[in-house]
Order: structure tokens, then C-alpha cells, then sequence
């Protein structure tokens, strides 16, 4: 019986709190019923019961890709689960732009690039290209915008050379890389040269890419930070939204109820 308080959860397959779970990895064997056999006993292994193998197919000369379904016992309590998020009530398009209009009166300079020796471009071009990503136009698109794409490999001093030379108002590092967490590394030198140009605290730094979070983004230095999925109206308004609290202007209603400042 739980205690007062707490929100126990289980994942739901067929039915609530049934603990079912999907699964998905490779071993390095050929398809065959004894690798699927040894997938069944690897996910096992790993304390799930009930383990149903429900798809096996070639992906490589020697390697197969499992999907399993199978039982966790497991749970986890919600209400102790404590993690920054970055949330501003969302503005659509247009109406982003006229409180920039309005309340800004310029157009926000956002200077954005993949920088140390990553080349992975496609995450930061969804976010600033005129395209945008999954139906959300980037920033270049927005007429209060003047967004800046540096592309790959930028080293972190000339972002923050030119980032002073444009008095930007935001920066966006993107890492997609993290072997041998690189991306922390790199980020972090990022912030050193940010503070010794003494660009830090005077504009928005966000980071971001597949295996970024806002919880480690912030341990690293940046205000924000922003994983997968993420879509440019959200890196929009969260600019918009923390330059405006920097101008003194932050209007008010910007956060649902309960929610953190
Ligand atoms: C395309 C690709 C490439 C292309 C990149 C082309 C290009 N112009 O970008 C090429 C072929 C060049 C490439 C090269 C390499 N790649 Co590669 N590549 C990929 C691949 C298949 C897709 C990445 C992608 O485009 N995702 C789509 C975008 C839209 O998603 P995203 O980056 O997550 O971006 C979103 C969010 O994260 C966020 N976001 C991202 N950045 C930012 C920044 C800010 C500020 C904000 C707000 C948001 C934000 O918004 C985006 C939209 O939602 C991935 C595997 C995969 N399926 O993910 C491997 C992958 C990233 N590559 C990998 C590797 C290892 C490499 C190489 C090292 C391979 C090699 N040995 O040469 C080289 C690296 C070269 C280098 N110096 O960086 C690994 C990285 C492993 C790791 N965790 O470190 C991956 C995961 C493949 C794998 N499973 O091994 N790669």
C-alpha cells in the first residue's frame, strides 16, 4: 500500500501498472532461433519476466537487432523525481513576433553553431534554417529574428568573438558527439571564453543536441539546455521569454500554474 504522498508508477503495456516494456538492442550473432534464444535469455538476465521476442532481424554481416516485449517488477515513486525544465507558456509564430515588436523593438540577433570538432549540422540547422523542423519554421524565418548559422566545427573562441561583434542576444552551441563526453568538455570551454570575453550573464547561452538535458546544460554553465525532439518555437520563445526577464520586461502569465519560474 503506498504512503500518502507518493505516486507510484509502472509502465503500461496491455493494461495499467502490467510493467510491460519494449525493449530494443543488437548482439553481435547472425539471426537464427538460437539468437533469438540469446536475446530472450540476455533481457532475462537483466531481472524481466515473461520475455516474448517480437522482432529479430539481419542488420549487419553477423549482427542481429532484437525488439522484445517483456515484464518489469519494477516501479518508481513521481512525486520524488525533482528535475529542472525549461517551461515557458508557448506564443505561436505571429504572435511571438509582435511582442518582440512591441516590447523589444529590434530584432533579436541569435548566433548559432556545432563548434569543437563536431560536424553534425542537421540539428542546428533544424533549429535556425528558414525550413525549420517537423512542421515548425526556424528562426531564421521569423521577421523579428536575425539568426545567424555558423555550421560545423566552430571553435568556441570565434563563436564568442563573433557573438560579441553581432551584441548578440543568444547562443546556441550545438554537440551532438559525446564520446568520451566531448560534448561536456567542449562545452565547458565554451563557458571559460564566454567569461573571458565577459559575455557571461549578458545574453541567453543554450546548448544543445540528442544527449543534452536542461539539468546538464545548467551543470555545465549554460541557462538552458535542449535534447531531442526539440523544436524551434521552443528555442524561440525561451529567448524571447529570458531576454525579455534580462530587459526587466517579463510580462506576466508566463508560466502555468504549479510550474517553476
Ligand atoms: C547524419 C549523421 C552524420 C553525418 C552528419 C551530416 C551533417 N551535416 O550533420 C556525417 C556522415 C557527416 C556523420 C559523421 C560522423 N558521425 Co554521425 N551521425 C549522423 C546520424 C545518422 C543522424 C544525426 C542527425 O542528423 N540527427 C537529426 C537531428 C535533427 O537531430 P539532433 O542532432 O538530435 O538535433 C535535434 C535536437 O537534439 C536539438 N538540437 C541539436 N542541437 C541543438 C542546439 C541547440 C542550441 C538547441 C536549442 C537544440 C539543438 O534540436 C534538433 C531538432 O530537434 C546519427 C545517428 C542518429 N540516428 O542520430 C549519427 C551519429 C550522431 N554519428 C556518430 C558518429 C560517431 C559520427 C562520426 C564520429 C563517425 C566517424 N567515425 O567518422 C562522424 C563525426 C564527424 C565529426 N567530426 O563530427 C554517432 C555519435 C555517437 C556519440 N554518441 O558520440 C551517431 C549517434 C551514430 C552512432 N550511433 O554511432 N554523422
Amino acid at each position: 500500500m503506498a504512503k500518502p504522498g507518493k505516486q507510484i508508477i509502472r509502465p503500461y503495456g496491455d493494461r495499467r501498472d502490467d510493467g510491460m516494456v519494449q525493449l530494443s538492442f543488437t548482439l553481435p550473432v547472425p539471426l537464427s532461433e538460437k539468437a533469438k534464444e540469446a536475446a530472450a535469455q540476455f533481457v532475462r538476465k537483466m531481472g524481466f519476466s515473461d520475455v516474448k521476442v517480437a522482432a529479430s532481424e539481419r542488420a549487419a554481416d553477423s549482427y542481429t537487432f532484437f525488439v522484445v516485449y517483456a515484464r518489469s517488477g519494477m516501479y518508481v515513486d513521481y512525486s520524488e523525481i525533482d528535475v529542472p525544465e525549461v517551461v515557458v507558456k508557448k506564443l505561436g509564430f505571429d504572435d511571438l513576433n509582435k511582442l518582440i515588436e512591441d516590447q523589444v523593438g529590434r530584432k533579436v540577433v541569435v548566433l548559432g553553431a556545432c563548434t569543437g570538432t563536431d560536424s553534425h549540422t542537421v540539428g542546428i540547422d533544424a533549429i535556425l534554417n528558414m525550413k525549420g523542423f517537423a512542421g515548425d519554421y526556424g528562426l531564421e524565418r521569423y521577421p523579428w529574428f536575425e539568426a545567424h548559422n555558423l555550421g560545423s566545427q566552430v571553435p568556441n573562441d570565434e563563436l564568442v568573438r563573433r557573438a560579441v561583434a553581432t551584441h548578440a542576444d543568444a547562443v546556441l552551441v550545438s554537440q551532438v558527439v559525446t564520446q568520451r563526453d566531448v560534448h561536456k568538455d567542449n562545452a565547458r570551454q565554451f563557458i571559460e571564453e564566454a567569461k573571458k570575453a565577459g559575455l557571461y550573464g549578458k545574453l541567453s547561452l543554450l546548448l544543445g543536441g540528442p544527449r543534452v538535458d536542461h539539468k546538464l546544460a545548467l551543470e555545465l554553465g549554460f541557462d538552458a539546455g535542449f535534447g531531442a525532439g526539440t523544436k524551434p518555437s521552443d528555442v524561440a520563445n525561451y529567448i524571447v521569454h529570458s531576454l525579455l526577464k534580462r530587459l526587466g520586461k517579463e510580462p506576466s502569465g508566463q508560466h502555468n500554474p504549479g510550474e517553476p519560474q
